[in-house]
């Protein structure tokens, strides 16, 4: 049996969705702290969860039966700068528990971490799995915190700690709070006003994913037979692009597009993350492969946005 914690964000809902239809309804239990109000916490069990409660964790764990733990509760990138002491709280402390939880359990935990786990020192492209790890964000600093305690747990304890360092994730389903998030918002704007404003300069260029890669990466990585795992950590990515170019494929679908770029707080985020990312190490040890182009990405988009941004004309009419 699962437990997603934060299974309200963005890679929370469709892991849940994902892991229901492979395992059952019942198999996948859902939690966070706020009251569910989308579909997919109505379609399978939900439970409140606070991660800094451990006593709480404890008795979910326990009354469940829980065997495997998905831990999305986190403060994004660039929310996180806006309250570091929440942020501490949420992604350090939390991790603490979890980590702690899944050993008194025996638990199969996994942790995502993230491009913004490296800073200015590390090389920017490509950047490989091991490097100089010296984020500068609140975000980046708690990712290499629950990297090295996760890594720390399995030598000593033999924690089955599993972790991915995903690059920006697409889907259709907004994110909150994060750096890589224009790129989604990029969709939602262009189909709804044919215009948008991008707070990072044209020539960003970061890793990205589409959000059905960022799932099935997770899976198997999860369920990868633990002898071929040399290592805890590993990158995974699936391309990287810039504004300018994502703008560009998007002009297939919405011809007119006005792109403006005015660059704030998130441009030095984005300037100190990986261009490139390598994740050769994944691709070579459990046989990690991207399918979504940038193409196919757009094009999926497009096909799942419409309808959202058509619906909301529909009643706002
Ligand atoms: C953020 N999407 O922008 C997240 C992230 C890839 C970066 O982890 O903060």
């Amino acid at each position: 049996k699962i437990l997603i914690t934060g299974s309200l964000g963005q890679l929370g809902l469709e892991m849940a969705r994902f892991l229901r239809q492979m395992y059952g309804q019942e198999n996948v239990l859902m939690s966070d702290i706020i009251k569910p109000t989308k579909s997919a916490a109505a379609e399978g069990p939900y439970i409140f969860a606070d991660i800094l409660d451990f006593k709480g964790l404890q008795e979910i764990v326990v009354s469940h039966r829980i065997d495997w733990l998905i831990h999305f509760s986190a403060l994004l990138s660039a929310v996180g700068e806006q309250n570091v002491p929440l942020a501490v709280r949420v992604n350090i402390e939390g991790v603490h528990n979890v980590i702690e939880l899944a050993k008194q359990y025996k638990l199969r935990l996994f942790v995502p971490s993230t491009i913004g786990s490296f800073g200015p020192d590390s090389p920017r492209n490509p950047t490989p799995n091991v490097t100089v790890q010296r984020p500068r964000t609140i975000y980046g600093v708690s990712k290499v915190h629950a990297e090295l305690l996760g890594e720390y747990y399995h030598h000593r304890f033999g924690l089955d700690f599993r972790c991915l360092r995903f690059p920006g994730v697409i889907s259709s389903d907004p994110p909150g709070g994060g750096t890589t998030d224009y790129a989604v918002f990029m969709f939602f704007e262009a189909l709804r006003t044919g215009k948008f404003e991008c707070y990072l300069r044209p020539d960003t260029r970061l890793p990205m994913m589409h959000i059905s890669d960022c799932l099935r990466s997770l899976w198997e990585f999860l369920t990868a037979p633990p002898e071929l795992l040399k290592r805890r950590v590993y990158n995974v990515t699936a391309m990287s692009f810039t504004p300018e170019e994502l703008a560009e494929e998007l002009r297939k679908y919405v011809p007119n597009l006005e792109v403006t770029y005015r660059p704030d707080s998130r441009q030095l985020i984005a300037d100190s993350w990986p261009q490139v990312f390598d994740d050769s190490e994944a691709r070579a040890d459990w046989g990690w492969q991207h399918k979504c182009s940038l193409q196919q990405l757009v094009e999926t988009m497009v096909k799942e946005v419409a309808p959202q941004v058509q619906r909301e004309k529909s009643t706002k009419a």
